[in-house]
């Protein structure tokens, strides 16, 4: 069986090389960033196959998002499309805090149809990853996401699910039962405790292990609560595992959450249970928060012991 297996939006990116107001800003660095690609470069970067499909506009950045993702050696089934590809700003306001603008209403990601996943590929997944963000897309996205999970089912093939909640894309009582379906056809669900809430419809004295066990109730068998600077709660198969978190120097805290799951998955994926799974992701997400972007911190195999290194240089 195959690699990871993963569908959805990616954007270019547009990031403030300076703190402060956006307005203001000089210079601004282009990258690319998507919840699902960046699962899947990190999933790759560990040595381990990741295919992402999605749908690009007939444009520049089009072009860069699938010359990173071939040169990440991620498999790109690529459709291209009329309209353009959808395009985020990040402003860095404080050093911790950071503001994004989308503009991707009407984008070619947004097009996606559940035509577009073609038929063997998901088949031959050795798991399927799909996020809360692509049924928020509009009617195709949410089609092609139910098309994936149907198929990943009648195959067999375990499906992971990260419930990412995108506030700009709909409202939490619309997301819920959603969140519900997505979580109760997955085998692997992860949440930060703000969503886990959202899907459980439940306020903020909810702490993380009540989260898992709501969540573990609705179907899957792995569930983790991704608490960011607080580590992770884990309910697997039964059992509660606490995760503390690596700490770093945070220089640009998104893409944190892709890169733990990344690192959650390529252990499973290559047969190792979930406690190594659980370390292994702790380290990747704190290596994607000690530089600015999404996916470009996300380390190779050799360099999973780089924060506990001793020597500064290294020659
Ligand atoms: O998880 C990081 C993503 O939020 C970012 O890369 C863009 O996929 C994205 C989204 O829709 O917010």
């Amino acid at each position: 069986r195959g690699g990871l297996v993963t569908l959805g939006e990616t954007l270019g990116l547009l990031v403030a090389e300076d703190v402060g107001p956006l307005s203001l800003a000089k210079g601004m660095r282009l990258s690319m960033g998507g919840a699902e690609s960046n699962v899947a470069i990190g999933v790759s970067r560990l040595g381990v196959a990741a295919t992402w499909i999605g749908r690009l506009g007939r444009d520049p950045i089009g072009d860069l998002i699938e010359r990173n993702l071939l040169a990440e050696r991620v498999h790109t089934v690529v459709h291209r499309d009329d309209a353009p590809t959808a395009m985020m700003l990040r402003e860095r306001r404080t050093g911790s805090v950071q503001n994004v603008t989308y503009y991707r209403h009407g984008s070619a990601g947004s097009h996606l149809r559940p035509e577009d996943v073609p038929a063997g590929v998901v088949e031959d997944a050795g798991v399927l990853h799909l996020t809360g963000i692509t049924p928020a897309l509009g009617e195709g996205p949410a089609a092609a996401v139910r098309e994936a999970l149907r198929r990943a089912r009648a195959a067999g093939v375990p499906v992971s699910v990260d419930l990412n909640y995108r506030s700009r894309l709909w409202d939490a009582a619309t997301a819920a039962p959603v969140f519900r379906e997505l979580a109760a056809a997955a085998d692997m669900l992860f949440a930060g405790d703000d969503e886990a809430r959202i899907a459980l419809e439940v306020d903020d004295r909810t702490g993380p292990e009540k989260l898992a066990s709501g969540l573990a109730e609705l179907g899957p068998r792995e569930v983790v609560i991704k608490r960011g600077r607080h580590g992770a709660t884990a309910l697997i198969g039964g059992e509660l595992i606490d995760v503390p978190a690596v700490p770093v120097q945070v220089v640009d805290s998104v893409g944190a959450g892709d890169a733990f799951v990344a690192g959650y998955l390529a252990c499973r994926l290559t047969g190792r249970d979930p406690h190594e799974g659980l370390r292994t992701a702790a380290v990747t997400g704190a290596l994607a928060v000690t530089v600015p972007g999404d996916w470009e911190a996300s380390p190779r195999p050799h360099e999973l012991t780089l924060l506990g290194a001793e020597e500064d240089v290294r020659r």
